[in-house]
């Protein structure tokens, strides 16, 4: 029996490879996200090269009844989750507070925390039911140090790194696994989504280094799921070699 993977946020960036990833190693996937032709475009791609069974689940995951219904919708051939990732999130605007947009903040509140938190209510218990499973939740770098202008999105994944923590307790004595990973500075439409829409200025976020890439985390994810039943990885922070911490990175003259 192939098992099966539960990827938030896949039609694109991290989600994306990380299906990918998963798929090429033999699980079966359940791909979600907003943009349909994405998800299609996807669940095609998965089936033809690796030839493996995809359920593409269309929702918005800051909208408690959508993700309800996607989930009730499982039939029970879908609802053996083995591995549950938590992926689906933004960044939206880089202001200080007394400028902060509130739109801006519902937005990453809703998603990156509140669908993170909808997803795991409704994923967990059929985990608990069979003593067994492993949820990873994205958080970031933005989760463990603040930088200027970060304000709501680094409060969002502190979320993410309590949340974990306060996940991987409750769920100790079920055996389930909980894992963080945090990367630092990647090229997706993360600053695309960040700015707007703005492509010179997400381009530039990304200037004079190498970035991690969407696959560099895929590769990480899939690797926390390889360990032996008695061994976790509980929390992994992964940077560009450029890259120090949330505000040190070194760029290359251009
Ligand atoms: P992308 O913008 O490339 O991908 C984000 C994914 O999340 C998309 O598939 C998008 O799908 C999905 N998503 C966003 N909002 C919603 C929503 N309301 N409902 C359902 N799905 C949604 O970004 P990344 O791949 O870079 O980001 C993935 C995660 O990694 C995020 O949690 C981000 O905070 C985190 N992260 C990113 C870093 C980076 O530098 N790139 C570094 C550290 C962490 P759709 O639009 O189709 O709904
Ligand atoms: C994304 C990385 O440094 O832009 O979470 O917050 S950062």
């Amino acid at each position: 029996m192939h098992k099966t993977v539960l990827i938030t946020g896949a039609t694109a960036g991290f989600g994306r490879a990380i299906a990918v990833k998963f798929a090429e190693n033999g699980y079966r996937c359940i791909i979600t996200g907003r943009r349909k032709e994405l998800l299609t475009e996807l669940e095609h791609e998965l089936r033809q090269t690796f030839n493996t069974d995809v359920l593409a689940l269309q929702f918005d995951i800051q909208k408690l009844e959508e993700v309800e219904k996607a989930v009730e919708s499982l039939t029970d051939d879908w609802k053996h989750i083995d591995v549950l990732v938590n992926n689906a999130g933004l960044a939206a605007g880089l202001n200080p507070i007394h400028e902060g947009v509130i739109d801006d903040w519902e937005r990453m509140i809703d998603t990156n925390i509140k669908g993170l938190l909808y997803m795991t209510r409704l994923v967990a218990p059929m985990m608990v039911a069979r003593g067994k499973g492993h949820i990873i939740n994205i958080g970031s770098i933005a989760g463990k140090e603040t930088y200027p202008n970060g304000n709501v999105y680094c409060g969002s994944k502190f979320a993410v790194d309590a949340i974990t923590k306060g996940t991987r307790i409750d769920l100790l004595s079920h055996g389930i696994k909980v894992t963080q990973i945090a990367p630092g500075a990647a090229e997706t439409e993360f600053s695309l989504v960040r700015f707007n829409g703005d492509v010179e200025r997400a381009t530039h976020v990304y200037d004079g280094f190498t970035p991690l890439s969407a696959e560099d985390i895929a590769e990480v994810t899939y690797y926390v799921t390889t360990m032996p039943d008695h061994v976790n990885i509980n929390d992994l922070v992964i940077m560009p070699t450029a890259q120090a911490s949330a505000t040190n990175l070194v760029r290359r003259e251009t």
